[in-house]
């Protein structure tokens, strides 16, 4: 194995469970972050991040002597980028977390090294302006050194199990390049791993996202068609789904986290004449929290001084990450609106959001509230009784907008129920 030690940009979701699996199989690994928060919290035996697993699987890397924590990169035998690449206001990508990585790796770099780009990038990041930055070091990527890029496809809140499993494309700027990466992941990767250039490993990352973007678009989409023709939109895609070559994915308040909802951009950005589908997409996941909205105004009428309590901020089921989360912007539309607002996230109790009132538990979130709405479907939310939400509430309101309460078990006890999808029709049932 020509790859002993290794140096990994970026300690987040990615990061870190990559560095810390590369030092429990046996690698001595150098993580570096720019954030020293990050490094103070690692430093004292904490995480700044919450996945099934990892604080366990930090402790035992750190434990192992096998991986240091640091501000700097240090010489390596290989160099893995996997830092954020977030969007500016106009929606283009920022790669500027990616271009410093690559300039710190500069000083480092030696031939034979290999180097790994995991961010999701736009197409032709690598070879356009990861490359080049490299090159000021004066050795040349596919001749002096290795270079490709490998995208991450692991699922948060399964990232531990993914990492080893899922199947790995590893895309090289030459093939020894790829086939150098394949000798660094073999480490511990018990999945397939396919090779391919480093482009096509870039375009591979963003299709899936985009994939899966345009999928829950067009459920969203069929929500919307469902409310206004009077039937129920999950009855129906469950029987389109009983087609062997149909798999439609579920409505909901909207697309968020870091990853669907970002990356579908990077193409509309790369090359705006031909995205369109993937930009309408994104239109309506984006505008999928505004309908949401109109959905709660239709159930509740006038929102000023209306007592709403929002049930789940988190951007998908029982996961506690809270960025690019739909949920958050409803509750923001429903502060703008007027209405008084309770929030409670069951895997964040002390979330705070600006306007709105943070309650610790399910009781104390349903005080006295006169309209509920589930935003996320965790599992103690949609465990939630009706009828002990009947003694606590003060109306007997509440708005689905993920399918995740019996509408008839509420009914029964005494609430008008209003679910997302699903036309006047039904409601009344
Ligand atoms: N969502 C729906 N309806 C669905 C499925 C999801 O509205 O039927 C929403 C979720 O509530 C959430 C958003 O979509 O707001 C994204 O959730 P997700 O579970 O689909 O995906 P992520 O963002 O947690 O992880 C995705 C995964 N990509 C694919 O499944 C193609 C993961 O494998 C990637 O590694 C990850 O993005 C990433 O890092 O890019």
């Amino acid at each position: 194995m020509r790859f002993n030690k290794i140096c990994v940009f970026g300690l987040g979701y990615i990061g870190l469970p990559t560095a810390s699996t590369f030092a429990t199989h046996g690698l001595r690994v150098v993580g570096v972050d720019v954030n020293p928060q990050v490094i103070q919290t690692l430093h004292t035996g904490g995480l700044h991040i919450h996945e099934p697993g990892l604080r366990t699987l930090v402790q035992a890397a750190i434990g192992s002597g096998n991986l240091t924590i640091c501000e700097q990169a240090e010489a390596s035998d290989a160099f893995i980028i996997a830092v954020p690449t977030p969007f500016f206001e106009d929606k283009s990508a920022d790669l500027r977390f990616v271009t410093s990585a690559a300039e710190a790796i500069v000083p480092h770099l030696r031939p034979g090294n290999l180097v790994i780009l995991e961010s999701t990038s736009p197409p032709r990041t690598t070879v356009d302006i990861v490359a080049p930055i490299l090159q000021h070091s004066g050795l040349v990527p596919g001749s002096d050194f290795y270079l490709a890029y490998s995208p991450e496809r692991v699922l948060p809140g399964q990232i531990l199990r993914e990492l080893i499993e899922n199947a790995r494309v590893i895309g090289g700027v030459d093939h020894a390049s790829a086939e150098a990466g394949r000798e660094l992941y073999s480490v511990f990767v018990r999945g397939d791993i396919f090779l391919t250039d480093a482009t096509t490993a870039e375009m591979v990352k963003l299709m899936e996202n985009t994939y899966r973007d345009v999928n829950i678009g067009i459920a969203n989409e069929f929500a919307r068609l469902a409310d206004r023709f009077g039937i129920d939109v999950w009855e129906a895609i469950n029987l389109a789904n009983r087609h062997p070559r149909v798999n439609i994915l579920r409505p909901g308040p909207g697309v968020g986290g870091h990853c669907i909802s970002v990356d579908p951009w990077f193409l509309v950005e790369a090359a705006p004449d031909l995205a369109t589908l993937i930009r309408a997409t994104r239109q309506v996941n984006d505008s999928q929290p505004h309908y949401v909205l109109d959905l709660i105004q239709r159930a509740a009428g006038e929102l000023k001084g209306r007592q709403i309590t929002a049930l789940g901020l988190a951007y998908k089921p029982d996961v506690d990450d809270l960025r690019e989360s739909p949920a958050i912007e409803i509750v923001h539309l429903l502060v703008d609106a007027g209405a008084k607002v309770t929030v409670y996230e069951p895997y964040k109790p002390d979330a705070q959001l600006p306007g709105t009132r943070t309650a610790a538990s399910l009781t104390e979130a349903l005080q006295d509230a006169d309209l509920a709405v589930l935003l996320v479907a965790h599992k103690p939310l949609i465990e939630a009784q009706p009828t002990q939400a009947a003694a606590w509430m003060r109306g007997r309101l509440v708005v689905d907008a993920v399918n995740g309460w019996d509408a008839q078990s509420w009914q029964q006890a005494g609430f008008g129920v209003y679910r997302l999808g699903v036309g006047k029709l039904k409601v009344e049932g």
